[in-house]
């Protein structure tokens, strides 16, 4: 059936990839993003655009008009960002999740628009369990994670008390094409292979021995889209927390290495100070998500590798 869904945050590099795959389904698009007006010329011509700030409940309630369901990914999605600009960055990744949510409940007609929100698997911090499951105990380190954990219990108050339907998915380490190398926060994978290419060195904080559990970003359009089927097909309040990851935990030395090898490079890796508040070891569980989702990442790590490799 087609459906013309809301996507906040559609000009970055989750959302972007969500957009066109929702394009290429038959789906109309309206995107909601604060860089809307720099980033026009990449979206396509047939997404109706508006540019504006997600804590602005007005320009939010605008966007939700009409529309069948909403992925909301706007956020400063960096850690660090967040740590600096604190109050500033809980207004729009809190605050700004509260009013997606209301606006959904103010324009649905007999009962909220299904939302989908990008949660992170920041909100579990230093919960040491491995592999993180859903129910493992939710302890942030970040203002960042805080905020997300904040949205996801809005998340429930929505389903209990208004009747909504929502499913927020805690994001382990995306990749892909379209992740920019060029800020010090951007993700790891984009940063090594902008360097492999360049034949820089590949700088490991510590001793590289920290793991991560790398998602590629097509998997994860995947798991938003099917994490909104359920939700439309679902007649009663929902709000469900699932992990979206690979399940399968990376050293960052051996992807270095990998990384060097996969671009036939002359870089060298060094080592500089660990960063500060690092978590050492995050490796989600994907059993729930695959049970009542029907999410299974289907890339390769090396595959998704190639691929980034072969944008970049
Ligand atoms: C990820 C998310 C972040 C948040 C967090 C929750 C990304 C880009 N960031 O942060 O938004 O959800 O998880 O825990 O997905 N590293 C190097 N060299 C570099 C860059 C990074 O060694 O040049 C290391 C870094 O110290 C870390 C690992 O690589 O141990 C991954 O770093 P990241 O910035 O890609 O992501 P992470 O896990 O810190």
């Amino acid at each position: 059936m087609v459906r013309h869904y809301l996507v906040t945050g559609g000009c970055g590099f989750l959302g972007s990839r969500l957009v066109s795959a929702l394009l290429a389904a038959g789906h109309g698009v309206t995107v909601l993003d604060i860089l809307a007006r720099e980033k026009a010329s990449a979206v396509p011509a047939d997404v109706r655009l508006l540019a504006g700030d997600v804590a602005q409940p007005e320009i939010v309630a605008r966007a939700m008009d009409g529309v069948d369901g909403c992925f909301h990914l706007a956020a400063v999605a960096s850690v660090e960002q967040c740590n600096r600009r604190w109050a500033e960055t809980h207004r729009i990744n809190q605050g700004g999740c509260v009013n997606v949510l209301d606006a959904a409940r103010l324009a649905g007609r007999e009962r909220p628009i299904p939302v989908v929100l990008a949660s992170s698997a920041a909100v579990y911090g230093a919960s040491g369990a491995i592999p993180l499951d859903e129910a493992a105990p939710a302890w942030p380190v970040s203002p960042y994670g805080a905020d997300k954990l904040g949205g996801e219990l809005h998340a429930r108050v929505s389903a209990s008390t208004f009747g909504g339907r929502v499913t927020a998915l805690r994001i382990f380490n995306a990749f892909g094409p379209g992740q920019v190398p060029d800020s010090p926060y951007s993700g790891v994978i984009s940063i090594f292979i902008d360097r492999a290419m360049k034949g820089e060195d590949l700088v490991i904080f510590g001793d590289g021995a920290q793991i991560r559990d790398f998602v590629f970003v097509d998997d994860v359009v995947r798991g938003f889209r099917r994490a909104m089927g359920v939700l439309e097909s679902s007649s009663e309040p929902r709000a469900a927390i699932y992990n979206v990851c690979g399940g399968m935990g990376v050293e960052i030395g051996h992807l270095a290495r990998t990384v060097i090898d996969l671009c036939q490079s002359p870089s060298r890796v060094v080592h500089a100070p660990a960063r500060t508040g690092d978590i050492r070891l995050s490796v989600g569980n994907p059993a729930a998500a695959h049970a009542e989702l029907g999410f299974v990442p289907s890339s390769r790590l090396e595959d998704g590798l190639a691929a980034t490799i072969a944008w970049a």
